[in-house]
């Protein structure tokens, strides 16, 4: 029987405002098996947004769900945590929300290995706003801010979370839809922070001016820069240069997760201040 997505989406917003074959729709549907799979109540998820084409995806799924500012999404996502430890707190957002404007944020997320999944959605280029160079954006692209070609070198978001601390790095592409669906399955079962590189298309606003003008286009070349991590770390340097591997990246279940640790802060400020009154009372009697 064909899943029914019904139950998940606020039909009410359909049709999205995604262009015709965007790949944020293809996450989306395996975002949403993803959390059947782990058999959550929709009310114990929170999905954090910023803006973007990446950032409507908060407005389109039936859970808790925060629209935030482009930036500030694992920032939000961060306090939505701390305020409430039990809950499945889920961030999405765009290359450049990610990792140019809330770059800061991601590390430091990264670094105190909080219990979020963070996915980002990386088209390889600002797509709301039509084309301005993204910190993935490959070297040589055409972007509406440098015209000639990017001379900016291309950034590894993945590379940046393993060296910030972050527990589980993986990347996957929207091309496989159901290995997309099991690294979120993984991601969401790991306690600590997931940052998931997941590579879509943006036809419309990078694709077109760089001769990849439909979807189709656009995926053969997110196919032909892709490969298993595995025979990746089986080429040589020279070999690996442009490509990028998929699958699990890191994983260590034994990092110490932020809000565990919070919750003895916490503890230890109790015991503190009843320490303190009952000593107070003590010098009263
Ligand atoms: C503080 C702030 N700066 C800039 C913008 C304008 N802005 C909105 S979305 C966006 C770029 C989105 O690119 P990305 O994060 O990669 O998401 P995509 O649209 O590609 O999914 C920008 C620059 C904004 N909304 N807020
Ligand atoms: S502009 Fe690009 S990222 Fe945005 S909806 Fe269209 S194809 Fe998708
Ligand atoms: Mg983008």
């Amino acid at each position: 029987m064909a899943f029914n997505y019904d139950k998940y989406l606020r039909l009410e917003k359909m049709p999205t405002l995604w262009c015709w074959g965007c790949g944020d729709g293809v996450i989306l549907k395996a975002f949403i098996r993803a959390i059947v799979k782990m058999g959550w109540s929709q009310d114990d998820v929170c999905v954090v947004s910023g803006i973007g084409c990446s950032g409507r995806f908060s407005s389109y799924v039936d859970f808790n769900t925060i629209h935030t500012t482009h930036g500030r999404t694992v920032a939000y996502a961060t306090g939505v945590k701390l305020a409430f430890p039990d809950k499945h707190v889920i961030c999405v957002a765009g290359d450049g929300d990610a990792l140019a404007i809330g770059g800061n944020h991601t590390i430091h997320a990264c670094r105190r290995n909080i219990d979020i999944t963070f996915i980002v959605i990386n088209n390889f280029i600002y797509g709301l706003t039509n084309s301005q160079t993204s910190p993935t954006t490959p070297k040589g692209m055409w972007t509406v801010t440098q015209k000639i070609g990017n001379i900016d070198p291309t950034f590894d978001g993945c590379d940046l979370a393993i060296a910030s601390g972050a527990s589980f790095v993986a990347r996957e592409s929207m091309l496989e839809p159901k290995k997309l669906e099991k690294i979120f399955v993984k991601a969401f079962e790991h306690k600590g922070f997931a940052y998931l590189d997941i590579l879509s298309n943006c036809h419309i606003n990078l694709g077109r001016k760089n001769k990849m003008v439909s979807a189709m286009a656009n995926l053969e070349w997110i196919d032909s820069i892709t490969i298993s991590k595995k025979k990746y770390d089986a080429m040589s340097k020279e070999e690996q240069l442009n490509l990028f591997p998929t699958g699990v990246l890191h994983h260590d279940d034994e990092a110490d997760e932020y809000c565990d640790m919070n919750r003895e802060i916490q503890k230890a400020h109790q015991g503190l201040r009843s320490k303190i009154t009952q000593d107070d009372f003590a010098k009263k009697i």
